[in-house]
């Protein structure tokens, strides 16, 4: 009864939430055997993890979480925000992003930002967002290859190093992700 499906192909957020959610069956989309890109056509956080969710609940007809998250970095008004996967173009990968944004923040001494998650959970009966963040700032370099995405360029407040180099473990403390997903968890009670 206690089986969910992550509606993501990103194999680190699944290693990232795996031991938070120890409580329940997580099936992962090579599980169940799913292979298609799912479009992320929305201009929201919220609505890309909905997006998600409903593909995989109306396939699969199991209670599905999914993640959406974006890098806001203030004084590029947000940017990338929702589009933070394809921030270089269509088929970026990490680093062509990275280097967009080290780019754009080049002569910016207010270097603050946020990491945002929203975790969507669709059952047979509810749509449910619970909503991480963590703030911090971006560094004037990549650093640390630990982690993913976005993780070598951003240093959460309070800490003297990127995400990227943090453990798993470091990372799960403070960040955008845990913190949603223990939201998650305690609206489960697992
Ligand atoms: P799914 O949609 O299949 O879940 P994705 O990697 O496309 O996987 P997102 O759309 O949520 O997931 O990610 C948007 C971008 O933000 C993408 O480039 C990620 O690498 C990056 N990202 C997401 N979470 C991150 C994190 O915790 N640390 C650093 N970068 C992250």
């Amino acid at each position: 009864m206690n089986k969910y499906i992550f509606a993501s192909s990103n194999q680190n957020k699944l290693l990232e939430i795996s031991k938070q959610l120890s409580g329940i069956t997580l099936l992962s989309l090579l599980d169940v055997g799913y292979y298609d890109e799912i479009i992320e056509s929305g201009s929201t956080l919220t609505e890309n993890a909905l997006i998600k969710s409903n593909t995989i609940y109306n396939k699969y007809s199991l209670p599905t979480i999914a993640d959406d998250t974006g890098l806001e970095v203030y004084k590029l008004d947000g940017r990338p925000g929702v589009f933070s996967a394809r921030y270089s173009g269509e088929q970026a990968n990490a680093s062509e992003n990275i280097k967009k944004v080290l780019h754009e923040m080049k002569e910016v001494t207010d270097r603050r930002a946020r990491f945002k998650t929203v975790i969507c959970l669709k059952n047979n009966f509810q749509e449910l967002f619970f909503e991480g963040t963590v703030e911090g700032l971006i560094a004037n370099e990549k650093s640390g290859d630990a982690g993913f995405g976005y993780d070598p360029i951003f240093i959460p407040n309070g800490c003297q190093k990127t995400f990227g180099e943090m453990s798993l473990d470091e990372k799960n403390k403070i960040s955008h992700r845990s913190r949603a997903i223990q939201k998650l968890v305690d609206y489960l009670s697992i």
